[in-house]
């Protein structure tokens, strides 16, 4: 399926490669716009709103003098889609108490930890209390969690009322100055939900009160921010799963239409996979301009700890030892879907993305199996017997073989298109010259 992000760059690639751009390519742009924005379930009255502010701007307007068309509109697109997504949320490094409250499968007890942990490492000692009462597993889950968080844990097993949990957390977490409490889910709100969150509340005494609500949720998540509203009166909202679901863009602006400040985005399953919502670096991320600073760094640390020299990162030819160097410099970096996402290549074929571990053995193998002179120059492969050879010598088949040279060669391809991008160069900045 083609996810939000995508669909918004193919749209507007259709539209910058046009030869004019006169109404007739706007009102077309904006079609494909809305086709992607309604399939990623971003509300119907939003999206129309949103292209007639585009079709006005963009016809009744020129780009300054030294901009082009291109680069104006796809600006155009980028302000309208920000003013979308609601405002930008800069946490407040203070004591406070957190209540999380959601339904079920949401991530609610994963972002307790990730919170604490967040207000942890930016100094704020903190603990998580768990009080869900309704998960059979709840209290494991959370103390499991805050362990490797390494921040306080309190819950009371067996106890029934989740009230008299958070009275009784709030006393032996007093030294903490952020605590954060975890509730119970349902698969919808209901009467019963309701009343033991008023509970809750009452004896927590909360400072903000923060809805979780998943990515793939879509546009329900504005009817539910509207719900979980009326029931506690909600601070904000926490959407998580933002790294899995193509219809992010669709919660995020349900959120922001019911009035729900978005706060965070949880972007995997990980603890320190947590970030303040930020709508510019959101949209800059699904129009595929990339975070050069962040960009930077991975690969900075990937170099260092690979061992991989500066000179090999900028040599011109691509061979079999840098090859494999930049394998495992990329494995450092993590998913490679998110690194090319970070230069705003998003759409680099999926197969080239899916390195597996295990893959990245059978290549090193393989390469270790070369000679010298292999390494350093791909065509002697094509030589009768020398495939055979390799195969036997590292323990893999032919297919292996040949399969990997395949690899090679398509890196070898996007490595030249990246060197002679003018965007992307311009893009990558000093750093790949
Ligand atoms: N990929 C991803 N998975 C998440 C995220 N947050 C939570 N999960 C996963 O979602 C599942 C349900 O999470 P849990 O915290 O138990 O939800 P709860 O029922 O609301 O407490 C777990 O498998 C989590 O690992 C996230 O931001 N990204
Ligand atoms: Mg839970």
């Amino acid at each position: 399926m083609m996810d939000l992000g995508e669909g918004l760059r193919k749209a507007i690639a259709r539209l910058t490669n046009a030869t004019i751009i006169d109404a007739k390519t706007i009102r077309e742009f904006n079609k494909d716009l809305q086709k992607t924005l309604l399939s990623s379930d971003v509300e119907v009255q939003l999206v129309f709103s949103l292209t007639e502010k585009i079709e006005e701007r963009a016809l009744k307007s020129k780009p300054p003098k030294g901009v082009s068309q291109r680069d104006y509109i796809t600006n155009i697109v980028y302000e309208e889609l920000v003013a979308l997504m609601g405002n930008a949320y800069v946490p407040e490094l203070k004591p406070k108490k957190i209540l999380l409250a959601g339904l079920y499968g949401s991530g609610k007890t994963t972002t307790a930890a990730k919170l604490a942990k967040f207000y942890q490492d930016r100094g704020l000692s903190a603990g998580v209390i768990c009080c869900d009462v309704s998960r059979p597993a709840a209290y494991q889950q959370l103390e499991t969690l805050a362990k490797q968080a390494n921040v306080a844990f309190f819950g009371m097993e067996g106890e029934r009322s989740a009230a008299k949990i958070a009275k009784e957390g709030l006393k032996s977490l007093k030294d903490k100055k952020v605590i954060i409490c975890d509730t119970s889910g349902r698969s919808a709100l209901d009467g019963a939900l309701i009343e033991e969150l008023k509970e809750v509340k009452k004896a927590f005494d909360p400072d903000e009160k923060m809805l979780v609500i998943s990515a793939d949720m879509g546009q329900v998540a504005g009817k539910q921010a509207r719900e979980f509203g009326n029931a506690i009166g909600i601070t904000g909202v926490i959407l998580t799963k933002s790294d899995g679901s193509a219809k992010g863009g669709g919660a995020l602006s349900a959120a922001s239409a019911a009035n729900a400040k978005v706060m965070f985005l949880g972007t995997g399953e990980k603890l320190a996979d947590i970030k303040p919502f930020d709508p510019t670096k959101y949209v800059e991320n699904l129009l595929g301009v990339p975070d050069i600073a962040a960009l930077t760094e991975t690969v900075r640390k990937a170099v260092e700890e690979t061992g991989l020299k500066q000179e090999e990162v900028e040599s011109e030819e691509l061979n079999f030892d840098t090859f494999y160097s930049q394998l495992k410099a990329m494995g450092k970096m993590g998913p490679l879907k998110n690194l090319f996402g970070m230069i705003g290549a998003a759409d680099v074929p999926k197969d080239m993305i899916e390195h597996g571990e295990e893959r990245l053995k059978r290549f090193h193998s393989i390469i270790s199996s070369m000679t010298i002179e292999e390494r350093k120059n791909e065509r002697l492969l094509h030589e009768s017997g020398r495939i055979a050879r390799i195969a036997r010598g590292s323990g893999t088949s032919e297919k292996d073989v040949r399969e990997m040279i395949s690899e090679f060669n398509k890196m070898k391809k996007l490595f030249n298109t990246f060197k002679n991008d003018r965007s992307f160069k311009k893009r990558f900045g000093g750093m790949t010259q």
